[in-house]
C-alpha cells in the first residue's frame, strides 16, 4: 500500500512538472489515472503526458521525454496558438483537424506549429509503459490483410521511418477506401494535410526527429525505431482504428 502511495506521489511530481511546463492547471491531474479515456488530439491546448518522464525507460530515456515534452512540443503548442491569434481561428470552436485538412489556405507557421502541435499529442497517445507487443481483434486481422503479416508491417513501418531523410514521422493510416496504409511525412507534415503525399486518418505516428532519441541513440535511428516497437499502445491504435 505504502508502494503505491509513493509511486503516486512521483507520478503527481513528475507529471506535475509537465502540468506546469504547459501552463496547465494541477486539477486534471485525477483523470489521468489508469483508465481514463485517451487525450483527444483534435484540441489546440497541450495536455500533460499521459505518464511520468521515465516511464518509458530503458527504451525512451526520462530526459528525453522531459526535454520533448517541456521544450519541443510545448513550443509547438505556444507557437500554434500565436498563429491562431494571427490568422483568426477560434480556438474555442475550430478543430484543429480541419484546420490541418485546409492547411494550404495558412501560413507556414500554421502548419509546422499545428502538425507539430498535433503528431505530438498523438505520438504520446502511442506509447504506453508495459504495453502488449501485437495488436489483436479486428486491427490485427485488417494488418494481416494489407500487409501479410504483423512483421511484414513492422519492416515496412520500419524502413520508412528510417528512410525519412532529415526530420519528419512514420505512420500507418487509414485511407478513405479505409484500408490501412504505410509512409512517412517531413518535418511536422501529416496525413491529414491536404499538400500530404500520404493521406488518411493518422492511427499510429512516430517522431523519427531527431530530438526525439538522440541523447541515447545518437545517430542510430534504426535501434530507436527497433527498441519503439516494445512501448506502441496498440489498444489506442486500435481504439483509433475502430473510430476511423
Ligand atoms: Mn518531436
Amino acid at each position: 500500500m505504502s508502494t503505491n502511495k509513493s509511486s503516486r506521489r512521483d507520478f503527481i511530481k513528475t507529471t506535475g512538472k509537465a502540468g506546469v511546463a504547459a501552463g496547465l492547471s494541477f486539477s486534471v491531474l485525477p483523470s489521468l489515472v489508469k483508465g481514463a479515456a485517451p487525450v483527444d488530439s483534435n484540441v489546440f491546448a497541450q495536455h500533460p503526458l499521459p505518464y511520468s518522464y521515465n516511464a518509458l525507460e530503458p527504451v525512451i530515456d526520462a530526459m528525453t521525454m522531459e526535454i520533448h515534452y517541456s521544450k519541443h512540443a510545448t513550443g509547438y503548442a505556444k507557437n500554434l496558438a500565436e498563429a491562431c491569434l494571427a490568422e483568426q481561428v477560434d480556438t474555442n470552436t475550430a478543430r484543429l483537424e480541419d484546420v490541418l485538412r485546409n492547411i494550404s489556405k495558412y501560413s507556414v507557421k500554421m502548419r509546422n506549429n499545428g502538425g507539430g502541435h498535433y503528431n505530438h499529442e498523438l505520438f504520446w497517445q502511442c506509447m504506453k509503459p508495459g504495453a502488449a507487443s501485437q495488436p489483436d481483434g479486428k486491427l490485427a486481422e485488417a494488418i494481416n490483410h494489407s500487409f501479410g503479416s504483423f512483421e511484414a508491417f513492422k519492416t515496412q513501418f520500419t524502413d520508412a521511418g528510417k528512410n525519412r531523410f532529415g526530420s519528419g514521422w512514420a505512420w500507418l493510416v487509414l485511407n478513405a477506401d479505409k484500408k490501412l496504409a504505410v509512409g512517412s511525412t517531413p518535418n511536422q507534415d501529416n496525413p491529414l494535410m491536404s499538400i500530404s503525399e500520404l493521406k488518411g486518418t493518422p492511427l499510429l505516428g512516430l517522431d523519427v526527429w531527431e530530438h526525439a532519441y538522440y541523447l541515447k541513440y545518437q545517430n542510430k535511428r534504426p535501434d530507436y525505431i527497433n527498441n519503439w516497437w516494445n512501448i506502441v499502445n496498440w489498444e489506442f491504435v486500435q481504439k483509433r482504428f475502430e473510430q476511423g
